[in-house]
């Protein structure tokens, strides 16, 4: 029988030990390395990819916070009394501990007997994994960060022992091999592994450090109370149809669409945050937050949309939003009367370029947002401050994380997406759009509500038409407006005989304007058409 230290196939016939491998040790000692390279790649990416998914869902705070809950009582009092408040820190550096030593015993399993390292690194990963989702507050895509950290970790041994083993065969048994293959192979090891290490150092630190900024913003916007407002939003009897699969009228912060150049989400302190207004100003003036709070709030029911939303899209959300008049902010400035633009910044360096008349016009309620639907903004939407000006898109006037507003000219200066091929100025077009039934849907024969919304952001929706295939425009019933702001619902009940259709609609406005049926892609202003949905009444 073969046993593992000898070699059968030796030329000579006989059977010899093979000599034990030099820089056996050596090896073992780099792949422990290496397991902790892997460790580090899981950590690391775990992280980057909760910046984009579950920024909460990081497996370091899940299972600290796990470790520390679970310690037993007496132990956790021997910690408290043997380093006082440092308990928690001596807590999580011997979990920082073992996590080394057990990515250590994982590279070296991986070397010596594969694949039980990479099922270790998995069962950590599982780990983690339970951690994070029995969390209280855990989101639907929580389970990304720990899955994706898995992968990587793993991936990461793989390649770092693959090359090690390479090395290890290849590695010279005499002088005469000195500089050979071996060397090479050692080499690239190296290369990988710091390339491997330092990656995961540099990610890792930095999409930790900016998912512990948004936390602490989080923590910070969960503490902060805003001021009640003078006035409410007075919600009329019908505002709401009831019909399943409709649009709600008011769209949940969760559910509301997020538009923006921002890679992560800035994380904005309302206690250090400054509003500049400057530019073309008689006096330059800094707000600050509670400065901005104590000018008084009242509430404003405003849809915003996108100008890249596409006929039937969904870049549109309703809102309320807390927030103070745009006009009362500059007037504090004193702006220049030749001036005709004010171009909002963020922090991240985005600018909207909006018409100064529609900022300042009393009958528009052009807004500095603080609060949205009863909260402070979520942070996706714009904390701490954002601008919302009814009837220009998105792009134009919504400003998010605002920190200046530049009186200028659309002469002199731009917005960001302008030299990006969009127009300087972005009056929302009337549109309307079919929620229910859904294109490619198939309904019972007999009466089926045809129902959606629609918008004329500043003007206000005066009626909605629906068309089954070539016949005659339908007035559908509307809810009531909240006001010209907002878009509306509409109803019709259509009574259906087996086939298929194709349903129209189209609104029109308080100006007897009459949606167009002509069809424009978003690029420059956008989207125009009716948007249509072809349904089947089964038999
Ligand atoms: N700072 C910043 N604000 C921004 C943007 C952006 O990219 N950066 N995008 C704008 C666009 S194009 C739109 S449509 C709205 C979307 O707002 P929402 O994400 O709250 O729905 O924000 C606007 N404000
Ligand atoms: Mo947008």
């Amino acid at each position: 029988m073969a046993e593992p230290t000898t070699n059968p196939s030796d030329a000579s016939g006989a059977t010899r030990p093979v000599p034990p491998r030099p820089g056996d040790r050596a090896t073992s000692g780099w792949a422990a390395v290496s397991g902790v390279i892997a460790a580090g790649a899981f950590l690391a990416a775990a992280e980057l990819a909760a910046v984009f998914t579950a920024r909460d869902a990081s497996p370091i705070v899940a299972v600290g916070a796990f470790v520390i809950d679970v310690v037993p009582p007496p132990v956790k009092e021997f910690v408290i009394a043997a380093f006082g408040v440092a308990d928690k820190a001596v807590l999580l550096g011997s979990l920082g501990l073992a996590v080394v030593i057990a990515s250590a015993i994982a590279g070296v399993l991986e070397l010596r007997r594969p694949p039980w390292g990479a099922v270790l690194l998995g069962g950590a990963g599982l780990l983690s994994l339970a951690a994070i989702l029995t969390r209280a507050g855990a989101g639907a895509l929580s389970w990304v960060p720990p899955v994706v950290g898995t992968v990587a970790g793993i991936l990461v041994l793989e390649l770092l022992v693959r090359r090690l083993r390479r090395a290890r065969d290849a590695a010279p048994t005499h002088e005469a091999d000195g500089a050979g293959t071996g060397t090479v192979d050692r080499r690239g090891f190296f290369v990988v592994a710091a390339l491997a290490a330092a990656s995961a150092l540099v990610v890792g630190i930095g999409a930790r450090a900016s998912n512990a900024a948004s936390a602490s913003i989080d923590a910070l916007r969960g503490a902060l109370r805003l001021p009640t407002p003078r006035r409410t939003v007075a919600i009329p009897a019908g505002a709401e149809l009831d019909v399943p699969g409709i649009s709600p009228l008011f769209t949940p912060n969760a559910d509301f669409y997020r538009i923006d150049t921002a890679l992560t989400v800035p994380a904005v302190d309302p206690s250090s945050w400054r509003l500049t207004i400057d530019g073309m100003v008689g006096r330059r003036v800094e707000l600050s937050f509670d400065e901005l709070a104590s000018m008084g709030v009242d509430e404003y029911a405003v849809t915003i949309a996108c100008v890249s939303n596409e006929v039937g899209g969904g870049l549109i959300g309703n809102a309320i939003w807390l927030g103070v008049p745009v006009r009362d902010i500059l007037a504090l400035a004193a702006p220049d009367a030749s001036a005709d633009m004010v171009l909002s910044r963020s922090v991240d360096g985005f600018t909207a370029s909006t018409p100064l008349d529609a900022l300042t016009d009393p009958g528009r309620d052009a807004i500095l947002a603080v609060g949205m639907n009863g909260e402070p903004l979520p942070l996706e939407h714009g904390f701490p401050v954002r601008m919302i000006v009814p009837g220009l898109y998105g792009y134009v006037s919504a400003t998010k994380w605002l920190s200046e507003l530049k009186v200028t000219t659309f002469a002199a200066d731009q917005g960001y997406w302008t030299p990006r091929g969009w127009s300087p100025t972005g009056p929302i077009k009337l549109s309307s759009r079919i929620d229910t039934p859904r294109s490619g849907a198939t309904v019972p024969a007999g009466r089926t509500a045809v129902a959606g919304m629609a918008w004329a952001q500043h003007t206000g929706i005066d009626g909605v038409e629906v068309r089954v295939d070539d016949g005659a425009w339908r007035r559908a019933e509307l809810s009531t407006p909240v006001n010209r702001d907002t878009w509306v619902q509409w109803v019709l009940e259509w009574d259906a005989a087996p086939g298929t259709y194709e349903l129209t609609v189209r609104a029109v406005d308080h100006d007897g304007q009459v949606q167009t049926g002509e069809s424009a892609p978003p690029p420059p202003d956008g989207a125009t058409g009716w948007h249509r949905v072809r349904v089947t009444v089964a038999g």
